[in-house]
């Protein structure tokens, strides 16, 4: 890859005024978002690209919590970027609504003074909350002890929305609506609920202003988002004749639901296709186990087996097998879904999204932060259906190959990325292969298993056969040891 001359990068100079889909130029900063990370520039950010071209007044201001490389990236092409829809047919659009990004280091609250903001919205990854596996915040977070003992320089995206809050209030600023946009089950109840309870050690009454004058709906987000690569870059640069540092590339398809309570003002997002509803639980719940369940089981079971992509994993017989059963033996049962949703329909959709030949789409990526992630996607449904005497077979499965993945990473020396890393990097360098005394030791990750479930025989057996399962395949495979 070169950059091509700076003439030839993307910036507002080469957006050519006929083609542009809508002037900037009445853009103002009604939405901060905090984690312009791939997957809301590919998702959020094109939904308010869709609206400006009906009225071109939603520009995103972003901060990001956590490295400087995208603004890096963006800014020399004046915040513009490139998103490439990649399934049987493939599109470009130029996104135009983002404004800004502010790293963290060069923040200041004024980015909450403005007085038009009307929405804050987060993608900061499952870790980002700084929850415990209870859903509530955890004090003992490094970066929550941070930012009680300093709260006017905030490391945790908690922090800074409650600085930020709070220099709103004092200015006597309407509120934002803060949207919660990751993918955590009854997502703005739990920002809530942290942001309260952080608010509350810090300053009572501020904690009582929230609960009364801030709301966090819940909300559902979907669109399979491969992180940003040479290839993409490449491409863009052949198709549209610009090189773009920073593109962003996905599936066509894409979905968001939004729980709006009554008397509740948002963007009009639902005439760009957002479904505005009274109670997102069966779309949010239905998402997080079916897909992100079957995305982390065929991840973990994928590299065990020596595939590389999501396409490649899925086209296996014995893998396509193992989360056909999952969603449909497993999962689908366990849901509270209204009777007209159809979770046969939903099954074979995923099955077809993960199949797509144009995304290459990395299991490593979806293996990314297990310890986070395995709660909310499968032992949700693993301690339903303890409880309800249904099958765990293929949930187990899928935690016993994240177990194995976090084993063979350690053995093999190579980083493993989990906010336990360490942790998780100490306990697999111990394991023997010993699928009873392995899978005790994991048991014992009070953060990622909770005592229901290790107190479970039935749990405690599924998972030590399905780890030996596990073990199996790869000296099949020769994946290891
Ligand atoms: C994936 C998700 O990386 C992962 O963990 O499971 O990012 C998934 O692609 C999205 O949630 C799809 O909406």
């Amino acid at each position: 890859m070169t950059a091509a001359g700076s003439e030839q990068r993307l910036s507002n100079k080469i957006l050519d005024a006929n083609t542009s889909a809508y002037s900037r130029q009445t853009l103002e900063g009604r939405i901060l978002h905090l984690g312009p990370g791939a997957f809301f520039r590919a998702h959020q950010a094109d939904y308010f690209n869709q609206l400006n071209i009906q009225e071109p007044k939603w520009g995103i201001d972003a901060i990001s919590l956590r490295s400087r490389h995208i603004a890096e990236a963006l800014q020399p092409q004046d915040w513009l970027y490139t998103l490439e829809l990649r399934d049987e047919t493939i599109e470009y659009r130029t996104i135009l609504a983002l404004q800004g990004i502010t790293p963290l280091s060069e923040y200041t609250p004024r980015a909450f003074l403005n007085p038009l903001l009307s929405l804050v919205t987060l993608t900061i990854t499952e870790k980002g909350y700084c929850l415990g596996v209870d859903g509530q915040i955890d004090f003992a977070h490094s970066d929550i002890v941070h930012d009680l003992a300093e709260p006017e320089k905030p490391r945790s995206a908690l922090g800074l929305l409650l600085q930020g809050l709070r220099v709103r209030r004092v200015q006597g600023l309407a509120p934002p609506v803060i949207l919660c946009c990751d993918n955590l089950s009854a997502n703005g109840i739990k920002l809530q609920g942290a942001l309260t309870t952080l608010a509350r050690a810090q300053e009572p009454s501020f904690a009582t202003w929230l609960e009364d004058n801030i709301c966090f709906p819940s909300s559902m987000v979907d669109a399979i988002t491969p992180a940003t690569d040479e290839g993409v870059r490449n491409r863009v640069q052949q198709s549209c004749g610009y090189y773009d540092a920073m593109p962003v590339q996905r599936e066509a398809f894409t979905s968001w639901v939004v729980e709006v309570p009554d008397g509740v003002q948002l963007p009009p997002l639902d005439r760009v296709g957002v479904v505005f509803t009274p109670d997102v639980t069966p779309y949010a719940q239905a998402k997080l186990r079916m897909l992100n369940g079957a995305h982390s089981t065929l991840a973990y079971l994928g590299l065990a087996h020596g595939a590389r992509t999501v396409s490649e994993a899925v086209s296996n017989t014995y893998l396509r097998g193992v989360l056909n059963d999952l969603m449909r033996d497993e999962v689908a049962p366990s849901l509270h879904s209204p009777a007209d949703f159809d979770l046969n329909g939903y099954r074979e959709a995923l099955l077809k999204r993960f199949s797509n030949p144009a995304l290459e789409h990395l299991l490593s990526q979806i293996a990314w932060d297990g310890s986070k992630k395995l709660p909310i996607r499968l032992l949700g449904t693993i301690s339903d259906n303890l409880d309800a005497a249904r099958p765990i077979e293929n949930a187990s499965l899928g935690v016993a190959a994240w177990c194995r993945f976090v084993v063979r990473r350690a053995q093999a020396n190579e980083a493993i990325i989990d906010p336990l890393a360490e942790n998780l990097a100490t306990l697999g360098c111990r394991c023997t292969h010993n699928a009873t005394t392995d899978i005790q030791r994991f048991l014992e990750l009070r953060e990622v298993f909770s005592k229901d479930l290790t107190e479970s025989p039935l749990f405690v057996e599924s998972l030590t056969r399905a780890y030996e399962k596990v073990v199996n395949i790869e000296r099949e495979k020769r994946i290891f040891p």
